[in-house]
């Protein structure tokens, strides 16, 4: 049998990744199958609050285990930002191209293009609360390249590749990201887990 877990995320591309890496043992439920219409809050000011506030969100409002998932890009020319902020770096929105923009011009003319992206994943299980990290290094390209993917992924190039996240597949891109690391250590855990 499955084992269904709850994903509180609205990010369609976010669920295809995580649903690739987890395979077909894991069904992801998302909030909008549990009736959670609304906007999950994330006001805190590191990337572990806010994992774990979309969590305890959810877990409060269904009574389901769940976990969420919050992703910065840390660049090192701009002392690790946007970091937390990586969602509403150009406007209040999540506005992909606006940030990929505002991303270039803080860049332009810096020849330290250093950048990784980290994802800090709370599981709530049975009311406890566990984390996993996942971190890629790479670099940030000059021109937006590649139509896959969504968020910095165009401009994001991971050590080893001289392609973007944007010019892989979800399997390519699962193979080495933040997001699927993080992921893997929660398999891991899960499968060591009496449920
Ligand atoms: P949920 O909170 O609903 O899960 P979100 O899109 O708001 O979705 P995050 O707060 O975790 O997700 O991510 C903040 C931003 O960081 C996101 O809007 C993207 O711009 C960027 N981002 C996150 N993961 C990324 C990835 O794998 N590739 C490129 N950009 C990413």
């Amino acid at each position: 049998m499955k084992n269904r877990i709850v994903f509180a995320t609205n990010n369609a591309h976010k669920k295809a990744e995580v649903q690739a890496v987890l395979g077909p043992d894991f069904e992801l439920v998302t909030p909008r199958d549990c009736g959670v219409e609304e906007e999950i809050p994330e006001t805190q000011p590191t990337l572990e609050g806010n994992a774990s506030q979309k969590a305890r969100y959810l877990h409060d409002r269904t009574g389901l285990d769940c976990f969420a998932d919050d992703t910065g890009l840390e660049v090192a020319a701009l002392g690790g930002a946007p970091g937390v902020h990586s969602a509403r770096y150009a406007t209040d929105g999540h506005d992909f191209a606006a940030n990929n923009r505002l991303l270039l011009r803080n860049l332009a003319g810096q020849t330290d293009r250093r950048a990784r992206f980290r994802t800090v994943i709370a599981l709530i299980l049975g009311g406890e609360e566990h984390r996993f990290e996942g971190i890629v290094e790479g670099r940030i390209i000059e021109h937006e390249t590649g139509d896959e993917g969504f968020g910095y992924d165009p401009l994001f190039v991971p050590d080893g590749y001289d392609r973007t996240f944007a010019q892989m597949s979800v399997e390519e891109k699962n193979a080495v990201s933040h997001r699927a690391r993080a992921v893997r250590k929660l398999v891991e855990f899960l499968k060591n887990v009496e449920r």
